[in-house]
């Protein structure tokens, strides 16, 4: 079609360190002055003795062209965790700079897909037809944690079967954690000489929670999600600015950080919008919120007479209400404690099971909550052991407890609504130019990698707004050591939003202008050719330190 024609056109700004644009080369790579650490680190050198031993979580940068070609090299790349723009894009920059010399397969369906050995080459033909195209729908993804000795045995099987050299894994923190694991796992002895095999990462997620200050500054995806929900906000914005007469509750997904939604408020300016962390920082209660929300609704008729009005809701909001994170950690141990009991029971009557082992004012705050959210706290968590959030109708939650709110204390002020969820329509648009560039380039880095014998980093592309630098990530410099379900687990820290950061800031200082009269922004569909394309995310853009 002509929209696919041009969008194959749309031009990848390439690094300089990659050499030509046209025919980019595999890189050097030098030590930075940059050692990474964590309060853990002593705990993760033990636990990771060959991978610290190997970078000691020292960041590297291109450093000129490599100084000979390597060759022969047998790579799988694989998909792992929720879909995001820009993730075809990376398998195409590591295509290309792996060159027809070595050889590139794509893992289907995710880390499964690789405990299967399901692996098939990828053709310059299969490049060229996925270049800028969304979706992770050319290999397929999954969320399989591996995390058993037996999974790990699988995976090494995968490596000697297909003679491998190095596999990408292209996820979000937990996934990287897997491929810092997998790199200790598979550090030496899995091939005939005795040689192991790499294992680099890309950072993937649409929420924007990986992040490495003044080293990574966003993941891919986040770009392309934000601009979806903030073309539809901007459209809901100006609907019902137009008909005068509802109130929109707007759920926006980002399973726990708020960076989707600080992004989405900073460029369409809605009457609310609620950040989790914060949320968490100033300890509100339910009830706190929804007085702020009430509050606003009531102002902006009396003093206005708006009827309408937009409320933005991370998805991740619940989890962050203090009273409610509490209920949910002794609701956990309950279940834990009562499996056997808890899982006979039939759907309906675990709620009042539940409840009877709770503390008072767990118990309390429990039975306060309608069905449609108490049937969702107890639902099956998913692989990693995360509420699914997506499923929880904050939005609605929200939107119910102020209309009765306003019955017992406005009832003279209307007050009709809608509820949205946005979500997995921001997931798979065709990536924006930031993140099809961005993508690309991450791309040519793993390729580099790869070529440059490097095991255990993720990499990165910094100085976006400067031509980009190439940079690799020790894994095992970003973890901690967390307590989940009575184990240790390294994991990666999810990147939240800093209240004292610029875009927050940016944003406190506006907001109550923007709840006060409509001062909304309908920022429109995503561009990839003029000015408005080659915008970075406001967000990244404000912590970068970009004018305001
Ligand atoms: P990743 O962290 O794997 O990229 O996934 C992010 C996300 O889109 C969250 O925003 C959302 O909560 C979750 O995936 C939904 O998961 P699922 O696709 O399994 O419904």
């Amino acid at each position: 079609s002509v929209f696919e024609n041009e969008v194959r056109k749309l031009p990848l700004p390439t690094c300089t360190a990659f050499g030509s644009a046209a025919a980019p080369q595999a890189i050097a790579f030098a030590a930075t002055d940059r050692v990474l650490s964590t309060r853990d680190s002593a705990t993760v050198a033990a636990r990771f003795p060959q991978s610290v031993a190997a970078s000691g979580n020292v960041v590297l940068r291109a450093d000129g062209l490599a100084p000979t070609r390597v060759s022969g090299k047998r790579v799988a790349a694989l998909f792992s965790g929720g879909p995001a723009a820009g993730g075809h894009n990376v398998l195409c920059g590591i295509k290309k700079l792996l060159g027809a010399d070595n050889t590139l397969f794509g893992v289907k369906g995710g880390p499964k897909g690789l405990l299967q050995g399901k692996l098939f080459e990828i053709t310059d033909a299969d490049a060229a037809s996925i270049l800028n195209t969304g979706g992770f729908d050319f290999l397929g993804t999954d969320r399989t944690k591996i995390k058993t000795a037996e999974q790990f045995e699988q995976v090494k099987q995968t490596c000697i079967t297909h003679n491998l050299d190095a596999i990408v894994i292209i996820g979000g923190d937990d996934s990287n954690t897997n491929a810092a694991l997998l790199a200790e796992f598979l550090y030496t002895g899995i091939k005939a000489d005795g040689s192991g095999v790499q294992v680099l990462g890309a950072p993937k997620t649409i929420d924007g929670d990986l992040q490495v200050p003044g080293l990574l500054p966003i993941s891919f995806g986040f770009d392309t999600a934000t601009r979806i929900y903030a073309e539809l906000a901007g459209n809901i914005l100006q609907d019902t600015r137009s008909s005068v007469k509802y109130w929109h509750f707007i759920k926006l997904m980002g399973r726990s950080a708020s960076h989707v939604t600080l992004e989405v408020a900073l460029q369409t300016k809605p009457a609310v919008t609620l950040i989790s962390e914060e949320v968490a920082a100033k300890k509100m209660s339910l009830g706190a919120i929804v007085e702020q929300i009430a509050n606003a609704v009531v102002d902006r008729y009396k003093n206005k007479g708006l009827k309408h009005g937009v409320v933005l809701v991370p998805e991740g909001l619940i989890e962050f209400i203090p009273e409610i994170n509490a209920l949910l950690a002794e609701l956990n141990d309950v279940v834990a404690h009562h499996a056997e009991a808890f899982t006979a029971l039939p759907a309906e009557a675990r709620p009042a099971f539940v409840s009877s082992h709770l503390a008072a004012a767990n118990a309390t705050l429990f039975g306060s909550l309608p069905a449609y959210i108490v049937n969702m706290l107890l639902a099956e968590r998913d692989s990693h052991g995360n509420l699914q959030v997506s499923l929880i109708p904050t939005e609605q939650l929200l939107s119910d407890m102020v209309r009765a709110r306003l019955v017992a204390t406005a009832p003279d002020v209307p007050f009709s609504t809608h509820h949205h969820f946005f979500g997995y329509e921001g997931r798979c648009g065709a990536p924006t130019l930031f993140d099809a560039a961005y993508t690309w380039n991450l791309g040519l880095t793993v390729g580099a990698l790869i070529l440059a014998g490097k095991t255990g980093y993720m990499a990165s592309v910094s100085g976006l707004t400067s031509g980009g630098e190439p940079l690799a990530i020790p894994l095992t410099g970003l973890f901690n050591v967390e307590r989940r379900h009575g184990q240790d687990e390294y994991v990666i820290e999810k990147a939240l939003v800093r209240t004292e950061a610029a875009a927050m800031q940016f944003f406190v200082s506006r907001r109550a202008a923007w709840a006060a009269d409509d001062c909304f922004a309908s920022p429109g569909p995503r561009q990839l050719w003029g000015p408005a394309a080659r915008q970075m995310p406001m967000t990244v853009a404000l912590n970068e330190g970009a004018d305001s």
